[in-house]
């Protein structure tokens, strides 16, 4: 069985595309941290449209911050992977240029910094997840109790986080040489937020990089969009049929439609990702909302729900009766009414979209993916919508249920069926302890509550809390189906 390689390119069936320019004439211009699925089958598609536009500049350098692994397989396969679009029986796959490099930073520390100081690269992008940036979830400000900040804080040279790896090489870039930080995590405001981060950190290494991260680099926000579940050795197995029996252990199987929408405000040159469909703009906020809010906000329902009714991907969880008709109704009602629709947007269509795109049989996105890591995510894609609805006297039905569920979910650590759920949360520790802990339905959501590194310091309304505690009751004696049961609205 051969592997996918530069020698082996010409053995791919014809109908597979490959890179559309001299791959040994690549320069390296953007270094991204965070070498996961979703950079390789999103950013980097933008990118090698602009490579084939014959702008050679533009190589990236991608670095792993937490494991070896992906940057091992990357390298034996000199950079090559193959990105398949798919649903339902259309299915197009194409193998991707622009990867020069794959680093694990732990092990390569000082080729990443080097890199990250070269002045030929002027782009560096990150997708490390919500919590790969040390942010304090309540303040929103640097966690300086986050074990890898405080460890580099003392070892300012030897770095492990985001934040650290990243000054350490800013820091070393020699002056005038211009870059740009392109933050690409679901995340409101996710450029701003990088930026105020890595600028606390830099306030206490390095008074002069604290000040040109303020100044001189710019840190746009962004939206990026495109379902790209994690590979399985299944999703593996049908890449290499595809690929006319060559193995590719990178191959990444998602979704037709992509979307990144970038704030143009950039301190150094970039490629033009417009060439793939990128859409350059004044203010990405109302694009940001729409897509957290109406996308992930409906995904992480899907999710507990899901993992709670037994339902393993989100196209089994639309395809679900009652679970797929509260999912439809908590994207167009309720959380469509808590979102400002960008100038020239249809929202019902793109609502329909969404829903189409959930549909999409050919995925399998599992709602255990979607399930992990809820305390970053939910202050972001449920608290604000349900936030600004109670300060204006709105209940919220159905993301009222939704909250019940993710609180049943991490309280019970069962499925309806009575089976244990793979929880994957390393931030909800104290929550599920207190929802543990708790006797009364209304005990464990006023114990959960209190929770202010995910709910906030400001206090909750107690017909609110009531509300939830009546949803919570019903989950603790008949499950979520009980929940979603039309009868159970109350
Ligand atoms: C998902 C996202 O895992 C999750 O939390 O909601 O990864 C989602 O698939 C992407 O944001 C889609 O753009």
């Amino acid at each position: 069985m051969s592997l996918l390689s530069p020698e082996s390119l010409a053995e791919l069936p014809a109908t597979v595309q490959r890179p559309a320019y001299e791959r040994g004439a690549l320069r390296s211009g953007i270094v991204h941290l965070g070498l996961g699925a979703f950079q390789r089958a999103h950013q980097a598609l933008y990118t090698e449209a602009a490579l084939a536009d014959g702008d050679l500049r533009w190589g990236t350098v991608g670095v792993s911050l937490r494991g070896p692994g992906v940057p091992r397989t990357l390298a034996a396969q000199a950079g090559l992977y193959a990105v398949t679009e798919r649903h339902a029986d259309t299915a197009h796959t194409r193998v991707v240029g622009g990867l020069r490099e794959a680093l694990f930073a732990p092990a390569a520390l000082e080729r990443v910094l080097g890199a990250l100081a070269d002045p030929g690269v002027a782009l560096v992008t990150t997708t490390v997840t919500e919590k790969g940036y040390s942010q304090h979830p309540a303040s929103g400000e640097l966690d300086v109790d986050d074990p890898d900040i405080r460890h580099d804080l003392a070892h300012p040279d030897a770095p492990r986080s985001t934040l650290g790896v990243l000054a350490a090489g800013l820091r070393r870039r020699p002056a005038g040489a211009p870059i740009t930080v392109v933050c690409c995590d679901n995340m409101a405001a996710n450029g701003r937020t990088l930026q105020r981060l890595l600028g606390q950190y830099a306030q206490q290494v390095d008074a002069g990089l604290a000040r040109r991260i303020e100044h001189d680099i710019a840190f746009p926000n962004t939206m990026v969009d495109r379902i790209v579940p994690a590979a399985t050795p299944a999703s593996l197995d049908w890449a290499q049929a595809r690929l006319g029996g060559l193995r590719d252990e990178a191959a990444i199987v998602c979704e037709p439609f992509t979307q990144w929408v970038i704030e143009d405000r950039f301190s150094s040159p970039r490629p033009a990702w417009e060439a793939g469909g990128a859409l350059f703009t004044a203010d990405v906020r109302p694009y940001q909302a729409m897509k957290l809010r109406l996308l992930n906000g409906t995904h992480s329902a899907i999710a507990y729900l899901g993992q709670l009714r037994g339902l393993q991907t989100v196209a089994d969880a639309m395809a679900d009766p009652l679970l797929g008709g509260f999912a439809r109704a908590l994207m167009t009602q309720d959380l469509l009414a808590t979102v400002d629709v960008p100038a020239g947007y249809d929202a019902r269509a793109y609502c329909r979209e969404l829903i189409h795109r959930f549909e999409n049989p050919a995925l399998g996105h599992r709602t255990q993916q979607i399930a992990m890591d809820g305390t970053q995510k939910v202050p972001v894609r449920w608290l604000p919508a349900l936030r600004e609805s109670l300060a204006r006297g709105v209940e919220r039905p159905f993301l009222e249920r939704a909250l019940a569920a993710w609180l049943h979910y991490l309280g019970s650590g069962r499925d309806d069926a009575g089976a244990p759920l793979a929880l994957s949360d390393p931030g909800a520790q104290a929550l599920a302890q207190r929802l543990q802990a708790a006797g009364s339905a209304h005990e464990a959501v006023a114990a959960a509550l209190e929770v202010s590194a995910v709910f906030g310091r400001e206090p909750w309304a107690e017909a609110f809390m009531q509300r939830l505690a009546g949803h919570l009751a019903v989950l603790r004696r008949g499950g979520a189906l009980a929940l979603l049961a039309p009868g159970s609205r109350h």
